[in-house]
């Protein structure tokens, strides 16, 4: 199954944990790192009063169900030092969001996929066109047509990444 996987973080070196979450992903068992945007800095949505924001998006295939998958990407949060707190949309060092899973649609309480929020942000959008042309998102549209839709966002690709 071709799965996308969000990566972004803002707290230490943030452009270090995207590469070490990058190196966590080529790690995970039965899956395979197909394909990795650029990085890309963004201004933070939510909460301002926050560092920016560096983002990525890989490409995987894997074997493992949504649920597995999930569980294993939060193993990987959690050795990169990531501290779970209240705030919601705060600071964070490493988060890993399951963007799309092939063409399956799902909404249980701890997974929904496609990520909900993901239609609405250039910082996922841009990475996701970047390696993925084309591609459709269940229930939202074309990655293109989602992009010409979007509000203004600050999203700046970082050369040589
Ligand atoms: N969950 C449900 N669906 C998914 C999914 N598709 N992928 C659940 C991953 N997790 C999913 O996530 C909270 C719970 O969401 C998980 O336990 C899982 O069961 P979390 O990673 O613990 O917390 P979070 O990331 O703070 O929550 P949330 O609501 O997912 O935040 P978002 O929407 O990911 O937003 N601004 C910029 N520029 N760049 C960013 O990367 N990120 C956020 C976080 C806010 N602003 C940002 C950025
Ligand atoms: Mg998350």
């Amino acid at each position: 199954m071709l799965v996308y996987i969000g990566l972004g973080g803002n707290l230490g070196d943030p452009v270090a944990q995207i590469r070490e979450g990058l190196g966590g992903l080529k790690q995970l068992s039965r899956s395979r790192v197909v394909r990795r945007s650029s990085l890309y800095r963004s201004a933070p949505i939510g909460p301002q009063n926050q560092p920016d924001f560096v983002n990525a998006v890989a490409c995987l295939d894997t074997e493992l169900a949504p649920q597995d998958l999930l569980a294993a990407l939060q193993a990987v949060e959690t050795r990169q030092g990531r501290v779970r707190r209240a705030l919601r949309w705060g600071p964070r060092t490493l988060d890993l969001d399951i963007l799309l899973y092939g063409d399956l649609r799902m909404a249980e309480p701890l997974l929904t996929i496609p990520h909900p929020r993901m239609a609405e942000r250039a910082f996922v959008l841009l990475p996701l066109r970047e390696i993925a042309t084309g591609i459709v998102v269940p229930g939202a549209g074309k990655v293109d047509d989602l992009i010409d839709r979007l509000p203004p966002q600050a999203v700046h690709r970082l050369p040589g990444e």
